[in-house]
Order: C-alpha cells, then structure tokens, then sequence
C-alpha cells in the first residue's frame, strides 16, 4: 500500500526539538509514501477508538504510530507529478508522493503531534484550517511561527477539540503553494460512535489549475480563467467513482481551496447538509436539497440515503466546470454555414477541422492534440460516450457490495423495462397548434 522512506537523520531535527524541547530527536516517525493514483482500501485505526474509516477519492490516509497518548503523523512537502486522468500528467507541489496530500484521521479528543518536513525549494508552512487550536501552531508563517525552510522539520502539536471535517494548506507563499496543489483534508471521528455514524463516507478536495495545452506545469498566477477543474487533483475520467451498497447511509465530506464556488449536484436522491468546517448542523436547522454550493475556503458534509439503485452522476453544476482543457475564446457557430470557408482552410492546413456549426457535441470525433492533453469532454458509459471532463464522477448504487468493498462495481445492470427508449416506428411529426393569434386577443 505505502513505501518506507525510512527516518529522517537526526541534524535536520535540532532545531525542532529545541523549540519544544518535547520531541526527542530519535522519535521521528516513517514518513509513508503514495505512488497509486487509485482510492487505497480502508486504513482502521491501530489503536485508540474505532471509527469508519473515511475513504478518499483517488488518495489515501496517512498511516500514524501512537506514541504514549500521543497520534504522530509525518507529513513531507515535496514536488510530486499528479496524473489528472489517463493521458495527462502534471508537475505539482504536495505531500508524501501526491497532489492532495494524505487524508488525516483522528478521534475526537485525540493528541496529535504532525511533523512536517520541507523537502520544497522554498519555506512552507501548514494551515490547520477550521480547527481550534493554539495560535501559535496556526500554520502562518511570519505572524504565528517562522517559516520552514527547505530541508527543515517542525512539529505541531495539539488536541482535536472537536469532531469534523476540516482542511490543512499552507500559509506561506500560499498563492503558489496551493496553485501548485498543496492541500489536503482533516477528518475528526466524533469519540461517541453513536453520534450520527454512516456506512460509507468519502471525502475529497476541489481545487483547479490552469495547465495550457501540451505543458506539464499549472500557471500559478492565474486568477479566474482555469481549464482544469480537479476532485483531489483529478479530472473525469480519472475521478474514482463512489461504490455505495443499496440502503447504506452515506456521506460525502467536500472541502474547496479553489478560486471559485462549486455547486454540487447528485442525481437521484435528496440529501441534507449535516456538517461545515465550523461544525455540525442541529437536525432542525437541515434542509433537503439536491445541489449543494460549496464556496471557497469551506467544506461542506452531506448525509445521503442511498435508496435508488443505479449509476447516479454526481458533479459540479457549473457546467464549464465539466469540462478538461478547452479554449475560451471559441465563438458560438451555431446555425452558422462554413462550408466554403471549411474547403478554404483545409487547403492550407489539411488537419483542420471546421465545426460547431451544430452544437459542439463531439461524439467519437477523433482530433489531433498536443502532448499530455486530455480532450474537452470524454468517457464512455454503456451507451455511449459521456462527453465530461473535469468535475464529474458517479454513485455506483448496487444491492451486493460488501462492507468494505469499494472495487468500481461496473457499469449498472439496468433491470428490463426501465430505459429511456426509442418509439420504434417513429411517430408522426407532433401535432402543433397553428400560429395565428386568437381573435380577441390584444397583441
Ligand atoms: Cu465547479
């Protein structure tokens, strides 16, 4: 599942362990490592109160080691390369190996002692965002610790006061740091495992680089104009689908450190927002829903009965927001005939391609494009192509999963008789009312 980077040399630490004069130099713990790009199976707890392990889209949980009462996690900034989907790999800053970094698991009341170590070219720090913590283990480098240097190793220490979903990023070059993708999620069980407890809960980050066509390096000053819109650092369809028994109760914790707000829609179902990054929401303050906007700087938990057996999509609503690299400026051709100027250009550059005339639906079209770019909409279901990129994956909803399988079940078996279909013969042209107005209408 993980590599051993083995332990860190004990130089690296002075520093550290003076500061808190707690850490001893020796008790640095394994620094685990990823290099799958696939959701990895369950990690339960080694020790301490059980919990449901939250699994997270396309990533993992970082495997701790309890010292005394103490949970000890070590994290390593490091330059990583990122596959957003099959065809497409990307240059990015993250954590032990990935873009996210590892999910970190914890109980309610815990003590946790993360080490960071800074294997980046420049100073880092980590953020523990929405958590109540001392200030001084905040994360903001100059205002609440010195920055880390590369090379160097600090350690946070405190209490996981309470229960929830929260967000850990850097508060040091952070335009570029979380541009680059470093961030990560926070999941607190609730110590009482009788409050509110699921049979599947996933969990994952939003985030959006801008990659140009054939490059292999986001463009970090980039404000608004991105073309690849991630789920944990992924694009459909190389987003993990989400494999949930029939009458499971789910739960889908969804963190943004992207630049904009994302509306996120699962078909299907009704749902209720049951937890923020501030905290869990009274039962009487829920509210059914079916999209939920998750805005910048957030997370947003909800709770789903999944009691609609199928192949549910489950994506962000904004629509441009489904889609992978794609050119802006494209002028909408619809009803637009470029036949002649189709045979114009085509004598000058063979390869080309006049179209959007009928709408911009791309079926099995097959266009040339650079090196290490994904098409605009892709995937193929069982009837045909799905034509998404970006933000999208699906519920894979079946009545056979095991508890803890999370294999991709396949595509749905639709049982007999429930399929949109074709009216075969086809009908007449429909009836329509003709045009003239009633006569004693006022126009
Ligand atoms: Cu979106």
């Amino acid at each position: 599942m993980f590599s051993r980077r083995g332990f860190l040399g004990t130089a690296a630490l002075a520093s550290a362990s003076a500061i808190s004069g707690r850490v001893q130099a020796a008790s640095i713990p394994e620094a685990p490592h990823m290099d799958k790009v696939v959701m990895q199976p369950p990690l339960h707890p080694i020790s301490g109160p059980d919990y449901r392990p939250v699994m997270t889209l396309n990533g993992w949980s970082l495997p701790f080691r309890m010292n005394g009462d103490w949970k000890e996690f070590h994290l390593v900034a490091e330059p990583v390369v990122r596959e957003f989907a099959e065809g497409m790999k990307v240059n990015l800053w993250g954590y032990n190996g990935q873009s996210p970094g590892p999910t970190i698991e914890a109980v309610e009341g815990d003590k946790v002692r993360i080490f960071v170590t800074n294997r980046l070219p420049e100073y880092t720090t980590v953020h523990w965002h929405g958590m109540i913590i001392p200030s001084g283990m905040d994360g903001v480098g100059g205002l609440t610790q010195p920055h880390i240097q590369p090379g160097k190793t600090f350690v946070y220490e405190f209490e996981m006061k309470k229960s929830g979903t929260f967000m850990y990023h850097p508060h040091s070059d952070e335009m570029v740091q979380m541009a680059m993708g470093m961030m990560g999620m926070v999941v607190v069980h609730p110590r009482d495992q009788s409050f509110r407890p699921v049979d599947r809960d996933f969990v994952f980050v939003m985030s959006t680089y801008r990659v140009d066509p054939g490059t292999y390096l986001p463009q970090v000053n980039e404000m608004t104009d991105f073309n690849m819109w991630t789920w944990n650092s992924r694009v459909f369809p190389g987003i993990d689908p989400l494999p949930v028994r029939l009458g499971d109760k789910v739960r889908v914790r969804i963190g943004n450190l992207s630049m904009t707000n994302h509306p996120i829609h699962l078909h299907g179902h009704s749902f209720a927002v049951t937890c923020t990054d501030g905290g869990w929401i009274p039962e009487s303050a829920q509210y059914p829903e079916t999209t939920t906007d998750v805005p910048v700087g957030a997370v947003r938990v909800f709770d789903v009965l999944a009691d609609n057996p199928g192949d549910w999509a489950f994506h962000c609503h904004k629509s441009h927001h489904t889609m992978n690299a794609m050119g802006h400026e494209v002028r909408n051709l619809i009803g637009v005939s470029r036949k002649d100027l189709a045979r114009a250009v085509g004598k000058l550059a063979p390869d080309s391609m006049a179209m959007g005339s009928t709408g911009m639906a791309m079926g099995n079209m097959e266009m040339p494009a650079p090196d290490n770019t994904l098409p605009m909409m892709t995937g193929t279901g069982q009837f045909g192509p799905i034509e998404m990129g970006g933000m999208f994956t699906v519920m894979k909803i079946r009545e056979d999963l095991a508890r803890d399988d999370y294999r991709d079940p396949g595509p749905y078996q639709f049982p007999q008789g429930t399929v949109a279909y074709e009216v075969t013969p086809p009908s007449a042209e429909p009836a329509r009312q003709q045009g003239a107005p009633m006569k004693n209408m006022k126009m």
